[in-house]
């Protein structure tokens, strides 16, 4: 059986390909859990320095594979969508949570869980023929994937409703204007282009980068006051850092600054 995720690692850029295109790169439990490992594996390695994510052929991804839990809806029953969301959650957490950059490279439809999976990553570039929904209320669910989270921070609050309301198909260039990617590229340059912001991130400051995360998140659900504390907390962290003291050095030396991510 071929790999559900492949991994490529090129100048401290590490490439995660969902790998399931005849089903649209649609969730298994076993592509959750091979996604949930590369990303731990990539959290331990310092030669990691920025992520792409992105999918084998025609989409991105469609969200859950609704024919692995097909036989669950027999005689009126349903899955156990508790269970199911486990490794959904698995896997967005651990984006958010990981010390670097992740970039999604959005190359073709992102649907249900799929587009869930776009949001939770630090950044999107998308494909000029990429198309996204938010597909739950057209099978009576909610959002899922930390959606409902992710969504109205991109979008707002009135958009990200109206577009899990309705779940309406959405184009990339509406997508660009709504702030829900970050830009919008020809189809055949996504992945040069995914690249190249890649490999300027991977020159970065790894180490704030990470902590950068962790105070960007905090920002929606801490009140002003303890985010002030927290980003104390955190610059202290940063200020620690390699990259912080010769950034600051080479700044006074008029040189460039040359990061290690440590
Ligand atoms: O299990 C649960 O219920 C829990 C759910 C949890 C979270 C979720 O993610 S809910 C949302 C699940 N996803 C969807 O509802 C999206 C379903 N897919 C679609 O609506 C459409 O496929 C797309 C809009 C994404 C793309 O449409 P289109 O016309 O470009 O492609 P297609 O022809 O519909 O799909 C191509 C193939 O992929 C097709 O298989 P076939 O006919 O060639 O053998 C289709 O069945 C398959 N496919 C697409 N999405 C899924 C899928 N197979 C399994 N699961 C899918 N989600």
């Amino acid at each position: 059986m071929p790999d559900t995720v492949l991994y490529d690692l090129q100048n401290g850029v590490a490439t995660l390909t969902l790998n399931r295109p005849e089903v649209l790169n649609s969730f298994t439990e076993e592509l959750l859990d091979e996604l949930a490992d590369c990303l731990e594996k990539i959290g331990d390695d310092d030669a990691v320095r920025a992520v792409i994510l992105t999918g084998a052929g025609r989409a991105f991804s469609a969200g859950q594979d609704l024919n692995s839990t097909r036989a669950s809806y027999d005689d009126g029953g349903r899955p156990d969508f508790r269970d199911i969301l486990k490794g959904h959650h698995e896997v967005m957490s651990r984006i958010r949570e990981l010390n670097k950059p992740v970039i999604a490279a959005v190359n073709g439809v992102a649907a249900g869980a799929g587009m869930s999976l776009a949001c939770a990553c630090d950044l999107r570039i998308a494909a000029d023929n990429a198309r996204f929904t938010t597909a739950f209320s057209k099978i009576g669910l909610v959002p899922d994937g930390g959606l409902a989270y992710t969504l109205p921070r991109l979008v707002g609050l009135s958009k990200a409703t109206e577009l899990i309301f309705f779940s309406e198909m959405v184009n990339a260039q509406d997508a660009l204007e709504w702030r829900l990617v970050n830009r919008v590229v020809p189809a055949d340059e996504l992945l040069s282009a995914a690249n190249e912001e890649a490999t300027k991130l991977a020159a970065g400051p790894t180490l704030a980068y990470g902590l950068t995360k962790r105070l960007l998140d905090a920002g929606s659900t801490r009140d002003f006051d303890s985010l002030l504390g927290y980003e104390a907390d955190l610059q202290d962290e940063a200020g620690d850092s390699e990259d912080h003291k010769a950034a600051v050095k080479a700044f006074l030396n008029k040189q460039q600054a040359v990061f290690s991510g440590r």
